[in-house]
């Protein structure tokens, strides 16, 4: 399922964790039409196996965000189309079929911190930097970036990002809530695939209540919220693997929580 802009292969003894790995670095993983549209395809078409998935990108920068050298001749209905493609194939990476972590590093800018933000983890090496530089090249994001980055570090500090040029680095970033893990330079893509492995352990439908149920019910008014909550509840408690994974724990066969 590899591409010219995209590398794709299967990892772990079950073939259960996805690596997709933009491959544009002499472009700093710029992401033209082509890439966004085999980024959906791959989401949409993810092998039964795959239970979590890593992006990484080529090079010393994970994405330098849209290729500018697409931008010129575009009117607005196609201004608009465009910006709904993105939308659609970032869709397909927050609400698909499993959980994904980014493994940052260099720049994460503009629709990069767009793709970063529809990712459910987010490592970050301490080479990492993120901007919004649409603000000043006299355009606004368009992947879905004014809906997802308020969410992460809200709307005034994106505000603050795309009025002024500002530029976090990768501590701030962590600090902020861009990133949820921070590593030591060239280590975050060891750290997210050691974290899918991880995450790939869990139930799938746990994995489906946190990616696609969680964030519905964190835009809910509380009283809808806590009914969603109520039915995912039941829904998971009832399958026969949480009632197993339950029996080990009371049944001594489960790890415990560990002391962090
Ligand atoms: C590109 C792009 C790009 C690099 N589109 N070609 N994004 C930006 O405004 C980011 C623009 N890029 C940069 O600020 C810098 O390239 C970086 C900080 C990311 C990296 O710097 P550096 O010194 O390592 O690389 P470079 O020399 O600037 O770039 C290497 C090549 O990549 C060069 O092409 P070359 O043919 O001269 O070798 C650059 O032109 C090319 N390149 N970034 C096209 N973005 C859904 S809406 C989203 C809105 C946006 O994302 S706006 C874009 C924001």
């Amino acid at each position: 399922m590899s591409n010219k802009h995209i590398h794709f292969e299967l990892q772990g003894e079950q073939q259960e964790v996805a690596i997709i790995r933009l491959t544009r670095s002499a472009k700093r993983n710029a992401m033209n039409d082509a890439l966004v549209l085999a980024l959906r395809a791959l989401f949409e078409k993810m092998p039964a196996s795959v239970r979590a998935a890593v992006i990484d990108g080529d090079g010393e920068h994970f994405c330098a965000g849209l290729d500018l050298s697409e931008l010129q001749e575009r009117d607005a209905g196609q201004g608009m189309f465009h910006s709904r493609m993105w939308h659609a194939a970032l869709e397909c990476v927050q609400y698909g079929p499993v959980p994904v972590i980014a493994a940052l590093h260099g720049a994460v800018v503009g629709g990069g911190l767009e793709l970063a933000s529809a990712c459910h983890i987010r490592v970050a090496d301490d080479t990492t930097f993120y901007a919004l530089p649409e603000g000043s090249r006299g355009i606004f994001v368009g992947g879905g970036g004014s809906v997802r980055i308020p969410r992460l570090i809200g709307a005034a500090r994106m505000t603050d990002m795309m009025l002024t040029g500002r530029v976090y680095n990768a501590q701030d970033g962590e600090r902020i809530g861009l990133a949820q893990y921070l590593v030591p330079k060239g280590t975050a893509f060891d750290k997210a695939l050691e974290l899918a492995k991880r995450v790939a352990q869990n139930a799938p439908l746990t994995n489906y209540a946190l990616t696609h149920v969680l964030p519905r019910i964190a835009e809910q008014p509380a009283d809808q919220g806590y009914i969603t909550e109520a039915m995912m509840a039941a829904i998971a408690q009832s399958a026969p693997e949480a009632k197993s994974r339950v029996r080990a724990f009371v049944e001594g066969r489960a790890a415990k929580v560990q002391r962090a």
